[in-house]
């Protein structure tokens, strides 16, 4: 088994294929972006250790089901409370579509977690794209502003949102790779796929897009 930064040829643990891998029992594909690292990986986000994690939310940041779901369960009852702070002090309203914030990470292996809210696909004419773009870059620049070197994305919005992730994921590797360009403070953002179908889709993107 590998582990550290040799690296070898191995079996996911979720799935059947074989990648390159720096971890142990992770699938990793990495891809080189100026000084920084785009690199994806099979697995739970929950699990990652990172400066911060993405939790793809909703607007009421009250948490809910799928990744966000998790990160609550995992962070423990704090970053709620955090969530709850935000909103009587910045959003009353609610968080809106494309925006991020940040709490820290508490029990989480991450040390922080950002909360964005991707679009609803409603088929693509009611601006979805733009919005998911917005969502990548938005939390991509916090991080920036708070410093932080690694951060871990979720597939945003291809669950309960029912964004299509083969078009999601053009998204989120070209956005992930523009903003890399631009900004060297980053070292390494994380694609973090819960399946091994999400896994392949990725890697299929990021190989036509590198
Ligand atoms: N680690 C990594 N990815 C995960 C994990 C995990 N532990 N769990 C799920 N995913 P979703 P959305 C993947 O539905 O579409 C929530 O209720 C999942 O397989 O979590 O943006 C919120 O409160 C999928 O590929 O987020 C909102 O109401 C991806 O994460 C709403 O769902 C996103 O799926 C947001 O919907």
């Amino acid at each position: 088994m590998a582990s550290g930064s040799t690296s070898s040829v191995l079996h996911c643990g979720r799935c059947s294929h074989k990648y390159i891998c720096f971890l142990k029992s992770v699938a990793v594909m990495e891809f080189k972006v100026g000084k920084a690292v785009l690199q994806l990986t099979c697995g739970d986000i929950t699990e990652i250790e990172a400066d911060a994690i993405v939790n793809a939310a909703n607007s009421s940041l009250m948490g809910g089901g799928g990744v966000d779901g998790a990160i609550h369960r995992a962070g423990g009852p704090k970053i709620l409370e955090e969530c709850k702070r935000i909103r009587e002090t910045e959003w009353p309203d609610g968080l809106p579509t494309g925006k991020a914030v940040i709490t820290s990470g508490r029990n989480l292996k991450a040390k922080h977690v950002i909360h964005a809210v991707g679009p609803v696909w409603h088929g693509g004419f009611q601006g979805e794209a733009e919005l998911l773009k917005q969502v990548y870059r938005n939390s991509l620049k916090l991080a920036v502003a708070r410093g932080l070197k690694v951060v871990a994305f979720p597939s945003i919005s291809t669950g309960a949102y029912g964004y299509p992730i083969e078009a999601a994921s053009i998204i989120a590797i070209n956005t992930t790779k523009a903003f890399l360009e631009n900004e060297d403070s980053l070292e390494r953002v994380i694609h973090v796929l819960f399946s091994e179908r999400d896994f392949r889709i990725y890697v299929g993107t990021a190989s036509s897009i590198f």
